[in-house]
């Protein structure tokens, strides 16, 4: 991107830059910098690369976040692991914070943030508990992008404003007990009779299930085509007759957040309740692959908060123990594995930035959304085995939390799709003729 520096101050002793005021091609967006001297040649940079490209309200939203978290969020985060909820005055305040909004556009509520300014805020919100950024995660992302994407202006006008404010919660019901990488295997199926679509079938794995009051549905409409002209988006409410949700499923993480089996039982769901109207009939699988993409970077930004988070819980750890009657930090085998971890945390950062700068200029970012979730979840899981052989038996303590990020991380490999999804899409691109 073309710059313009506008203003600059130099240290005479040092010849390193002190502050400058920065002017973007993008418009008035000046941005002034304080660089610590004596720190110019290491986070600072990459704070600068970030930030150069953010109008200052939206970088304002990320340090609100990161003050949310030490203040209100960290001090529950084993409270919230051990009780398996969060507390309900806590989401008042992510409601007051305007996090159910982060996405949706000013003009429906919500706070209308960048994906650059948006990932930066999930990296701050998973550097404690994985389970507050689920409860609103699904919200922002995949379950409300279908309708900010293809919605009709009606359905906009209807649903965004109350998912923006928090009081409805959207989720996302595209998963199946046959259907979960594949996802054009599905078999909910929706028939219009009359004025009513009725639906019938069983969703799995619904993040935040019972506590959403509108969900992104996919479901078969036409059994010919199927993925390619078959499958339709559906906007349904938790009351719709026919509609129910089971009791959460016992999961080995994200233990504060939960995910439910729902199920279709001739559910009546209102003629226009189709995302787009009736002429997007058939196209709900590129509505959920578009909304996919979209989720995957956010998945990046959740695996890359865990890991910084990880990392800088390391090096306070061994900057404070000893080992035999040595600092831990003296230990080379302790120093190379921090090196290794910030070298692969530097590396996904770019990567998961300058992808979401791609996607803010309007370019489809399907195959480096790939990449960015292949590369970030993956590092999570190596970042928290390697935080457990720094922590050692300590690591293996509730308290410490570590055990409780090793296992969170996992299903960042997972969800929105797995490795092998990921590492599908990609291949599938560069071979394509
Ligand atoms: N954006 C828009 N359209 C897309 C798309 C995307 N990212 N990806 C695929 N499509 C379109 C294709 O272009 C094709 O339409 P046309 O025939 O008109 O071109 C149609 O969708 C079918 O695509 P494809 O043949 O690639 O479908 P596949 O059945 O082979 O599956 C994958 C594609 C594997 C990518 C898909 O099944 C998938 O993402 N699975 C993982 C599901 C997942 O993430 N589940 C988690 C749920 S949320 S926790």
């Amino acid at each position: 991107m073309p710059a313009l520096i506008q203003q600059s101050r130099w240290d005479r002793l040092s010849g390193k830059l002190v502050s400058f005021k920065f002017v973007s091609d993008l418009g008035l967006r000046s941005i002034l910098f304080h660089l610590l001297i004596n720190h110019s040649t290491n986070f600072s940079n990459q704070l600068i690369a970030m930030e150069i490209s953010i109008p200052d309200e939206q970088l304002a939203m990320r340090d609100k976040v990161k003050q949310f978290v030490a203040e209100e969020l960290e001090p529950i985060s084993l409270k919230v692991e051990a009780e398996g909820r969060i507390p309900d005055q806590i989401v008042d305040k992510m409601r007051q914070l305007g996090l159910f909004g982060l996405s949706i556009p000013r003009e429906y509520g919500g706070l209308g943030l960048s994906t650059l300014a948006e990932i930066m805020v999930y990296e701050e919100l998973t550097k404690t508990n994985a389970s507050f950024r689920s409860r609103i995660g699904t919200s922002n992302s995949i379950g409300s992008m279908g309708i900010l994407f293809d919605g009709t202006d009606d359905q906009k006008n209807t649903y965004l404003p109350r998912i923006a404010a928090g009081e409805w919660t959207a989720a996302f019901a595209l998963t199946e007990p046959d259907a979960g990488s594949d996802a054009a295997n599905i078999k909910c199926n929706a028939v219009l009779e009359g004025d009513h679509w009725v639906l019938n079938g069983t969703k799995q794995f619904i993040t935040n299930g019972d506590c959403a009051s509108v969900f992104t549905t996919i479901a078969v409409t036409d059994e010919q085509k199927r993925a390619r002209g078959g499958f339709t988006a559906f906007i349904i409410e938790k009351d719709f007759a026919g509609f129910s949700v089971s009791l959460p499923d016992s999961k080995m993480g994200l233990k504060g957040s939960n995910t439910n089996e729902i199920v279709f039982k001739n559910c009546m769901v209102p003629r226009e309740n189709v995302i787009g109207g009736m002429e997007m009939v058939g196209m709900g699988f590129k509505t959920a692959m578009r909304v996919l993409d979209k989720g995957r970077l956010t998945m990046g930004a959740c695996a890359l908060g865990a890991s910084q988070k990880l990392l800088d819980m390391c090096v306070a750890h061994i900057k404070h123990q000893f080992n035999s009657g040595k600092p831990k930090a003296d230990l080379q085998v302790a120093q190379f594995s921090l090196a290794d971890m910030a070298t692969e945390i530097y590396a996904a950062r770019q990567m998961l930035h300058d992808t979401a700068r791609l996607r803010d200029t309007g370019k489809n970012v399907t195959h480096e959304a790939s990449m960015v979730k292949l590369f970030c979840t993956e590092m999570a899981s190596r970042i928290a085995e390697r935080a457990m052989d720094i922590f050692g038996d300590e690591g293996y303590l509730t308290q410490t939390q570590i055990e409780m990020f090793l296992r969170d991380v996992r299903l960042y490999r997972i969800f929105e799709g797995t490795s092998e999804i990921q590492r599908m899409v990609i291949s599938r691109n560069l071979l394509r003729d």
